[in-house]
């Protein structure tokens, strides 16, 4: 039985991996890190068939010995400080995480068992102020975020590390993936659950910040698949995964409450607060290397993910009458 280990476990794509990995017959360890409060929202439905392991990103010792006790086949490192906000409040903090904790990982793996088969979780916002539209593997990258630059610092680690060291060390390079496990401060979780929420009388108004940024958004299960089958090739590489179409947030407020039969204008208020000090305007990505390589693509169009987010939402306010966001 092939073994996996999950940093991230308990996020939107941790969740999505570790039950995409139960389904192909592997044993998961999932690492969270101590909290005083548990929150397993998202894996709670599968929690009993998964290991979950303490750890942490910033705590090098707690790494090597999960790798030593384990003995995992592969590696999927999706911990990181995820919200680019926060990367400018706490842009140390972010850097620690999201950038060098993918080096702590990496040398865990190279002290321990460098057979591993490893996955980074890089980002699209590693592009930024995008210099090639489409963006593909090899556009150069202009990061416009703290959070950004930490995951040029983690792709570039994760490639020197298989240059170095001749790790089977593979980086995805995302583009924006949601579904109803997103968390709720991502602008596309943010407008379904605000349409829900006004569609059912418990709400009026949803203020956003730039309506105008486009993005590549597609289904985050599909996106899970991809990072599964850069660690089946034969050999480790980089690929772009994403679905070549580009939105705005405006559409995005537009199909969500067309959808309802509600006019998005009415309700939708700019506000100023939700301005970043620099912004990604426009992201699209080109998926062609991964479908040529890996034969991956993606499923869900636009339109049909949007509406799985607002159906989502109205069913979890409807049965419970408050929303609980992770489940689904
Ligand atoms: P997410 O929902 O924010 O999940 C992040 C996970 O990292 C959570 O399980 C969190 O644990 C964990 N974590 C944070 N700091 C940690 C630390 N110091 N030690 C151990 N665990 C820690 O993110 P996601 O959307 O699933 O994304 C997964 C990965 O892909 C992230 O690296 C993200 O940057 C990257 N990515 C995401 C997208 C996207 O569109 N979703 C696109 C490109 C790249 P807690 O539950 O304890 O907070
Ligand atoms: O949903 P967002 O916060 O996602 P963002 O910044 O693109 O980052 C996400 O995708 C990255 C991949 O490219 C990941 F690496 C990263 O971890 C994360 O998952 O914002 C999307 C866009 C931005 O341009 C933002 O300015 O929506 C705009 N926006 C407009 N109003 C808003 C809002 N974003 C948020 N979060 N909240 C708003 O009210």
């Amino acid at each position: 039985m092939p073994k996996a280990l999950i940093t991230g476990i308990t996020g939107q794509d941790g969740s999505y991996l570790a039950e995409f990995l139960l389904a192909r017959g592997y044993e998961v360890i999932g690492m969270v890190r101590r909290t005083s409060t548990i929150n397993f929202d998202r894996i709670r439905d599968f929690q009993d068939r998964i290991e979950i392991v303490q750890g942490d990103l910033l705590d090098q010792v707690s790494l090597i010995n999960i790798l030593q006790e384990h003995r995992p086949n592969e590696v999927y490192n999706l911990a990181a400080q995820s919200f680019v906000p926060t990367s400018f409040q706490q842009p140390v903090l972010t850097g620690e995480f999201t950038a060098l904790g993918v080096t702590r990982v990496l040398d865990a793996i190279r002290i321990v068992d460098p057979q591993i088969h490893f996955y980074q979780a890089s980002s699209s916002e590693m592009f930024g102020k995008v210099h090639e539209v489409p963006q593909r593997e090899t556009t150069p990258f202009h990061p416009r975020s703290p959070y950004g630059v930490a995951k040029v610092y983690g792709h570039w680690i994760t490639i020197n590390y298989r240059e170095s060291y001749n790790l089977f060390a593979c980086s995805g390079i995302l583009f924006n993936h949601e579904s109803p496990r997103r968390g709720l401060e991502f602008v596309t979780h943010k407008i379904t659950h605000a349409v829900a929420r006004i569609k059912l009388g418990l709400a009026d108004e949803l203020r956003l910040g730039n309506l105008e940024a486009r993005r590549d958004w597609g289904y985050a299960p599909d996106y899970v698949h991809a990072m599964w089958l850069m660690l089946q090739h034969d050999r480790p590489d980089d690929y772009v995964v994403a679905t070549g179409e580009t939105h705005s947030v405006r559409e995005f407020c537009q199909v969500a409450f067309d959808y309802v039969g509600l006019d998005w204008e009415k309700h939708v208020i700019v506000d100023p607060k939700f301005h970043r000090p620099a912004e990604v305007d426009l992201l699209v990505g080109d998926p062609s290397k991964a479908g040529r390589i890996l034969h991956w693509e993606p499923t869900v169009t636009f339109q049909q993910l949007v509406r799985i987010m607002v159906d989502a939402d109205l069913t979890a306010l409807q049965q419970t009458g408050n929303h609980s966001p992770h489940v689904g």
